[in-house]
């Protein structure tokens, strides 16, 4: 069946991503010094005996055909895990071209579903004809992603079984922090069983919270916040002609407000909330609320009765006493059958308060009750709390709509307070990539390609120097426990990469500190970003993020 396109996807199936220099001939592998991990580097070595230490590796242009063409076939497989994040398609594609490229007769396997398809054997093989359809197109529906973990050795085991049957020399892992200390754990495995299969990872998410000395920036964080920047920026425009709504903006993005920064520094709202300086403020959510409302008085005295406040989706976690709360929760809901039968929300919200320590039910029973019952939802398969799902923005409209009217009350506001309530996510999650994700992400499935073909294993694929024009990026490979420490998770010391918060000494941060004054006072400067363009002038169709050029100055 032939799929109906629009002209701008029909024009985008013909688009030829850019990609550093040494990709684009013959390759050669340039290794560094050995590496440390981040932290706890005796017992990272001690868990990874056989993937710990290795170098660096850069790709740089190849005087000879090289690893280029060999006449041995492989095979390769691969997954998307987590999260969709536009560019994953790319990746793929990326994949298959370097594959074909090094010998046509090699072949790409997908596992459907995310890490179960692997465990599951649930594959399709990806042909010419199914990578064209998804060539520079957003979305994960080539073969599905999913969130099961891949973390015990029966599952690695069953990887071996269908690997071996399809010829896979390869397992390439498409995904977040999570999933890439997976993908470290599995190359171990199989470095130890000698079984032959290498794994290979590479840095997705959304959430930019993947990012390090080498990956300087996770795919997909580029285009969900220029998708979300757009909308921002046409509801400032709306707010600033009809004068009479505050909007409450939630943004994606999990812990880390990376989303919610980049999205402010591409807008210049009158708010935009950090968690992670709430927590180093050690603020409660009363604070918070004071703080907004400080700006919507300071404005209506100036006859502005309108505005923007930006949330990111995980600062309910970032407040002290609600982190109390909401570990409380986690491990009491954990696999608590008896709350999983009560029939009710009354029933679930009586059981709740009688489990929780006195502060922490004290703050519960002050919720108001819908956001109370969010709060008892599923758990994700990591046992935390789904923050997507928790309305932040209408618990800070209702809690900001009383304090008005208390300084009301006391004469101390006279301004008119209308709001509207946003929650931007799933629409920017699978938009067609921007230029430089298209580019960024068909490179990052190059470089695999060569990693693989070198017989590396435990990387992940890297491209680096991306705030700089694409002739001078630089493709390569960083050992995965390089990233990574020991950290408390479900109740044990466990090895995970680390994950990248917002730094409120970081380049990105301090900007907004310096100006956010400016933007909330009545002098309105709001910026309109408008659409991602994909044709045109280069200072319009392939800029990088705000933060990655406030990170990575000239
Ligand atoms: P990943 O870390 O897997 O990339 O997830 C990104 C994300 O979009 C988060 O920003 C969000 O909190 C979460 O996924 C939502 O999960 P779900 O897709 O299960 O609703």
């Amino acid at each position: 069946m032939t799929m109906l396109k629009s002209p701008l996807q029909e024009a985008r199936q013909a688009y030829q991503p850019k990609m550093p220099v040494a990709l684009t001939g013959n390759v050669q592998l340039v290794e560094g010094q050995a590496t440390e991990s981040v932290a706890d580097q005796e017992q990272i070595k001690a868990l990874f005996p056989n993937t710990y230490g290795m170098p660096v590796i850069t790709l740089e242009p190849g005087a000879s055909a090289g690893n280029q063409q060999t006449a041995d076939t492989f095979n390769v497989g691969v997954i998307l895990s987590g999260g969709q994040a536009p560019g994953g398609h790319n990746v793929i594609c990326g994949l298959f071209d370097g594959l074909q490229r090094i010998n046509p007769n090699n072949k790409l396997y997908g596992f459907k579903g995310g890490p179960s398809g692997l465990i599951e054997h649930d594959y399709v093989e990806l042909t010419a004809k199914v990578i064209d359809e998804y060539r520079n197109t957003g979305g994960f529906d080539i073969i599905g992603s999913g969130r099961t973990k891949l973390e015990e050795t029966w599952q690695f085991d069953k990887g071996i079984e269908i690997c071996q049957k399809l010829g896979i020399k390869a397992i390439v892992i498409i995904g977040g922090d999570d999933s890439n200390t997976n993908a470290c754990v599995l190359a171990e495995y199989y470095l130890q069983k000698q079984c032959g299969i290498q794994v290979i990872g590479c840095p997705k998410t959304i959430d930019g919270d993947l990012k390090n000395e080498f990956i300087e920036t996770s795919f997909g964080f580029d285009t969900a916040c220029k998708t979300y920047s757009e909308l921002i920026g046409n509801i400032q425009r709306d707010a600033n002609s009809a004068c009479k709504y505050w909007h409450f903006i939630r943004l994606m993005g999990r812990s880390a407000s990376h989303i919610a920064l980049e999205c402010a520094l591409q807008s210049q709202p009158n708010v935009c909330l950090i968690s992670e300086e709430v927590e180093a403020k050690n603020m409660t959510l009363n604070d918070v609320v004071n703080q907004i409302a400080a700006v919507i008085v300071a404005r209506a005295n100036a006859g502005l009765n309108f505005g923007t406040v930006l949330i990111p989706e995980g600062l309910i976690e970032f407040i002290p006493a609600m982190r109390v709360l909401i570990q409380e929760l986690n491990d009491l809901l954990a696999n608590n059958e008896e709350f999983t039968a009560l029939e009710g929300d009354d029933a679930k919200r009586e059981y709740v308060k009688n489990m929780l320590t006195p502060a922490s039910c004290e703050l519960y029973r002050s919720l108001p009750k819908g956001i109370a019952r969010q709060l008892t939802l599923d758990r994700d398969p990591h046992g935390n709390v789904m923050v997507s799902q928790i309305e932040t923005e209408k618990l800070l409209i209702e809690m900001v709509s009383k304090r008005l009217a208390q300084l009301k009350a006391a004469g101390e506001y006279k301004g008119k307070f209308s709001s509207i309530n946003h929650f931007f996510g799933y629409e920017g999650r699978c938009a067609i990539p921007s230029n430089f994700d298209a580019d960024y992400c068909y490179s990052l499935g190059m470089t695999a390609t060569q990693l693989i073909a070198a017989g590396k294993t435990g990387y992940m694929a890297v491209v680096r120097n991306l705030a700089q024009p694409h002739t001078e990026w630089i493709a390569g490979g960083c050992p995965i426990t390089m990233m990574m420490n020991m950290e408390h998770r479900n109740g044990k010391m466990k090895p995970v990469i680390q994950k990248a918060l917002v730094r409120l000494d970081g380049a990105p941060f301090l900007f907004l500190e310096q100006h956010r004054a400016e933007w909330a006072d009545a002098n309105t400067s709001y910026i309109y970003p408008g659409p991602i363009q994909y044709y045109g002038p280069t200072e319009v169709c392939d800029q990088p993020t705000k933060t990655l050029k406030l990170e990575h100055p000239m």
